[in-house]
């Protein structure tokens, strides 16, 4: 049995991945600040699905399936010592770090938040590292990154994964080869962040031989996984609102409460994207693939498909017979991109992604049904601007209405 610890497992991708490991007989312990909780309280707003506290899951899923999770509420970013404590009793083979910021719009509300993102997420991935090269721990970090790295002003060149092959000339000509780490545009200062994590992981693997995996993961779509539908208190949460509602499941959800769908701008923004119950299929085959110690940082790009906004809000009004709105867009963003993507590691790996015309789909409205009591209206529009001449993405009356 192996011992793998989840940074940030009590969040959305944290929650079904610390369980996908346990049922495959990983001894998990989960540790998580309980901080996107708290944030649901400053912005006023809730998950759609009803999620139970942490012991409440943990409780639930000893019923279910006999097995048990541990957990620490441990602050990663500003409790060095209890972080180190932690991994010297726990030596973990494998530590998963999701524990971040990780909404763009709530990383762009104001200079408050942008400080918070960077201090949070900065702090918590190099006290990580640090701890455990002072520990001196062979431990095999797997990061979860963002596709956001590599910027959305793409021309079709299909993105490599995490790596570019150039030749730089010299002054007489001589060619000289270089592999190096994509060049970063990062969209937000929550991409920001991760595109510097990218330069923390390069910097201790060369130095300190660590073994690191970084998953440039597209956008998450869906809830549920075959472990969280196992009890009601195992849900995992279902964010819609306009800071941490990504695009899909926010327009799945419009759809089902009658609101228009919010396409920002001309929707012409193309993204990567992947269900929920790849991710943590794909968290559990980088696990089981470990880079070798002295190996470079492996970057694998953790995504099934690329959509154009505009495209998604199409295919869900024709699915659902929803109304599509063109909003102002709140971001500083390309008003076109395409979008390719190599997943060639992950595909190797035995990934059959799952893809958007799937009954997920329908499984996901479903979902949305059953809680749609539980939605606030007022959650909707984003409305955290990028730069001073952005505005708001609501959806104005129509003239005959507001008369
Ligand atoms: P989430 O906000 O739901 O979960 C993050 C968890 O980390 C939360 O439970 C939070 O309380 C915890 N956390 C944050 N800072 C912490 C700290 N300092 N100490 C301890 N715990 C802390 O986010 P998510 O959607 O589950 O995303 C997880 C990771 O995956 C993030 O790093 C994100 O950048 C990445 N990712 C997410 C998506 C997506 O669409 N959701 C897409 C690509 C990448
Ligand atoms: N968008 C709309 N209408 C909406 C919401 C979003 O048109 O109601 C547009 C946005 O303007 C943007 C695109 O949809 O062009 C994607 O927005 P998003 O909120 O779904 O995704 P993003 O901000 O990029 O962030 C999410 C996660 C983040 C992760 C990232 C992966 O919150 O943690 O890193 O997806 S990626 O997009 O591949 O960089």
């Amino acid at each position: 049995m192996t011992k793998i610890i989840v940074l940030g497992g009590d969040g959305f991708c944290g929650w079904p991945t610390a369980l996908l490991l346990s049922s495959e007989g990983h001894d998990v312990l989960i540790v998580d600040n309980l901080s996107r909780r708290r944030i649901d309280g400053e912005l006023g707003v809730q998950s759609l699905t009803p999620i139970a506290d942490m012991p409440e899951r943990i409780a639930a899923w000893e019923r279910v399936t006999g097995k048990t999770l541990g957990f620490a509420n441990i602050d990663i970013a500003h409790d060095y010592d209890a972080l180190r404590d932690l991994l010297a009793a726990e030596r973990p083979q494998t530590v998963v770090h999701f524990a971040e910021q990780r909404a763009a719009p709530y990383s762009m509300r104001d200079a408050g938040h942008k400080r918070y993102t960077v201090d949070n997420n900065i702090n918590g991935t190099h006290n990580l590292l640090a701890a455990l090269v002072e520990l001196d721990l062979d431990t095999h970090l797997v990061h979860l990154g963002t596709m956001g790295v590599y910027g959305y002003d793409g021309d079709g060149l299909e993105l490599p994964e995490g790596y570019l092959d150039v030749s730089v000339a010299g002054p007489d000509g001589t060619s000289y080869p270089r592999s190096i780490l994509y060049p970063t545009q990062p969209g937000s200062v929550y991409h920001l962040t991760k595109s510097l994590d990218q330069l923390l992981f390069q910097f201790y693997a060369r130095n300190d031989g660590m073994r690191i995996t970084d998953l440039h993961q597209g956008i998450v779509w869906g809830t549920q996984t075959e472990q969280t539908r196992l009890d009601p208190a195992l849900i995992n949460r279902f964010d819609y609102d306009g800071d941490y509602g990504t695009v899909l499941n926010r327009f799945l959800m419009q759809a089902v409460v009658g609101h228009p769908l919010t396409v920002h701008g001309t929707g012409g923004q193309t993204r990567a994207f992947i269900n929920i119950q790849d991710t943590v299929r794909c968290v559990s085959l980088a696990v089981a693939n470990p880079p070798a110690r002295g190996d470079r940082v492996r970057i694998l790009n953790q995504v099934a498909e690329t959509h154009q906004v505009r495209g998604l809000a199409e295919l869900v009004a024709e699915v659902t017979g929803a109304e599509v709105a063109f909003v102002d867009n709140p971001r500083k963003e390309a008003v076109e991109n395409t979008l390719s993507v190599s997943n060639a590691t992950f595909r190797s790996l035995g990934l059959e992604p799952i893809l958007l015309r799937d009954a997920l789909l329908a499984e996901t409205l479903e979902i949305v049904d059953r809680y749609k009591d539980r939605y606030d209206a007022e959650a909707i529009p984003a409305k955290s601007l990028w730069t001073k001449n952005t505005r708001p993405g609501v959806v104005k009356k129509k003239i005959a209405d507001a008369a």
